[in-house]
């Protein structure tokens, strides 16, 4: 083997500050991919680690993974590759990584090769060969230039493989906002790709462009991983996890079968509707949260972004959906084109027609990728904000769109729908009397500590005014 102690890492720290408290699977998977054949491999994630990372660089080291993922904390992610001691190998991968290639190694210098797409096959190959132009998937440096291997293959899911979780060195514990709960939470893969064409997607295409070949794991599989995991919510990574409802059915059988007991969470469509007799299952089986993409609230919207159904359907649908206590987290995008200020806060009084739970907005964005970019040349007075992506015209700016996305959440949580979305958690046996007692104090510490901020820094502005005052006089 030309490398024998790994060490992978994920390099952010500011995620937990939102929603990112979910293990790095993607890194997890490619540690656990070259296990068999290197002596050590450590996994690092530098939201949770207490130790600095220098003492993580033994000698023995002689190979770093990096998973570069996104855009944020791009600094940060710089500076902890470059301090990379000379002596290892330094590979980057991940969806950043694979979108910016060149990009990197440019403003990099410190990084030695880049794995383009998945890892697990790639990573494996370095471990073997060491740093080459047989690897598919890889760039790499060679007397000064950057040479760009063929891309690798897109593979379907596999069944027989997946992340090892005792190389885990910390517990994901559900954190929002500041709060962190005692409830662990887990990702994991059922399936990947998505079988449909909606038109604003690009969920369904990799950094690369290319759409994966929708395929699932074994029912069985999926049952055999879920029984590895400690953690007691199960979030499903897969661009959707119901295209198939027969197959859902599987799985939901193995899992009364087994009698796990764990709550889950997964992207579906509103199609699953059509099916009542698995929700029933499902529900019994433990999903719990459904994240749907609604879309629009709009039937020439939904037309044009060939989203499946219309407003008259997604009516429909709800009507058997409300006879199921699952929590529907409805995405909405907002900006839609050709939709109005008015049109955009229909979204309010549709989801509360529907009894959506929680609501997720974005601003419409073309990426890269965006099949949006062609239908876009189309319509006059719209434009793409370069550095983000984000859609907007020439009688809404970014900025109103996303105070737009404000209001629209100011106006959809109201008493009723937060007491709705609080029964329904309390039925799936997650809100216990001592975690509300935990939030309310949480939320109220805050709100105190708020509030002595406020006045102290009235103080100080009333003692700098008067300070300035006298200089005045
Ligand atoms: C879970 C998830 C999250 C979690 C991430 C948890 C975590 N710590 O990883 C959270 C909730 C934090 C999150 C946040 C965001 N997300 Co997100 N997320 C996902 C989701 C649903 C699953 C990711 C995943 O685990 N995939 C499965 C694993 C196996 O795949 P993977 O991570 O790509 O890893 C493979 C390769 O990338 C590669 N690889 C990865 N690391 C490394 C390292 C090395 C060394 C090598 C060699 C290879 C390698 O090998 C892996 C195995 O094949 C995807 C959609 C999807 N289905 O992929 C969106 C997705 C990745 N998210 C996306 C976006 C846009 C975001 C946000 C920017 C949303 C927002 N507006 O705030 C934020 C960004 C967060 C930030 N830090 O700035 C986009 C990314 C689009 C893009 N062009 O990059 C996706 C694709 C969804 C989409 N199309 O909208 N997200
Ligand atoms: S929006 Fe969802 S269903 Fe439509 S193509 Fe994208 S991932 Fe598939």
């Amino acid at each position: 083997m030309k490398f024998k102690n790994a060490l992978c890492i994920y390099p952010y720290r500011q995620e937990l500050k939102s929603v990112g408290f979910l293990p790095p699977i993607g890194l997890e998977y490619v540690a656990s991919a070259i296990e068999d054949l290197v002596d050590t491999v450590k996994v690092v994630d530098l939201r949770y680690e207490k130790q600095p990372l220098s003492a993580f660089f033994d000698n023995r080291v002689d190979l770093v993974l990096v998973s570069h993922n996104w855009d944020a904390e791009e600094k940060f992610v710089k500076s902890i590759i470059s301090d990379i001691p000379a002596n290892k190998t330094v590979i980057v991968g991940g969806r950043y990584a694979t979108e910016y290639v060149n990009e990197l190694f440019y403003y990099i210098p410190r990084i030695d090769a880049i794995v383009r797409g998945d890892g697990e096959e790639a990573v494996r190959e370095i471990v073997q060969k060491g740093i080459s132009s047989d690897i598919d998937g890889l760039s790499f440096r060679l007397n000064g230039k950057i040479v760009h291997n063929q891309n690798r293959q897109l593979e379907p899911v596999r069944s027989n493989f997946y992340p090892n979780r005792k190389l885990r060195r910390y517990k994901y514990l559900i954190a929002l906002d500041g709060f962190t709960s005692d409830i662990q939470m887990d990702l994991m893969l059922g399936s990947r790709g998505c079988p449909y064409n909606c038109k604003f997607c690009d969920f369904k295409f990799n950094p690369l462009g290319e759409k994966r070949k929708w395929s699932v794991r074994t029912p069985k599989s999926v049952v055999e991983e879920i029984k590895t995991i400690e953690a007691d919510v199960v979030g499903f990574a897969d661009d959707i996890f119901t295209a198939d409802m027969n197959w859902v059915e599987m799985v939901c059988d193995l899992l009364l079968q087994e009698g796990i007991k764990k709550k889950y969470v997964i992207n579906a469509r509103l199609e699953i509707a059509k099916r009542p007799d698995v929700l029933k299952k499902m529900y019994k089986a433990g999903f719990m949260v459904f994240l749907l993409g609604v879309e629009s609230a709009h039937d020439k919207t939904l037309k044009s972004m060939k989203k499946g159904f219309n407003t008259a359907k997604i009516v429909e649908y709800f009507k058997i959906l409300r006879q199921f206590n699952f929590v529907y987290h409805c995405y909405f995008i907002i900006g839609n084109i050709g939709e109005t200020k008015q049109e955009i806060f229909d979204i309010i009084r549709f989801s509360h027609r529907l009894g959506v739970d929680t609501l997720g907005l974005s601003v419409l964005r073309a990426t890269k990728f965006s099949p949006l970019k062609d239908m876009l040349k189309e319509f006059d007075g719209y434009h793409i904000e370069a550095a983000s992506g984000k859609v907007y015209c020439d009688w809404l700016s970014v900025e109103e769109l996303q105070q737009i996305r404000r209001d629209v959440y100011a106006g959809f949580f109201s008493i009723p729908v937060i007491l709705r979305l609080f029964r329904k958690i309390i039925l799936h046996r997650l809100l216990t009397i001592r975690r509300a007692y935990k939030i309310i104090m949480f939320i109220a510490t805050k709100k105190m500590k708020k509030r002595v901020e406020r006045k102290r820094s009235n103080k100080g502005s009333n003692g700098q005014s008067r300070s300035s005052n006298m200089q005045h006089i």
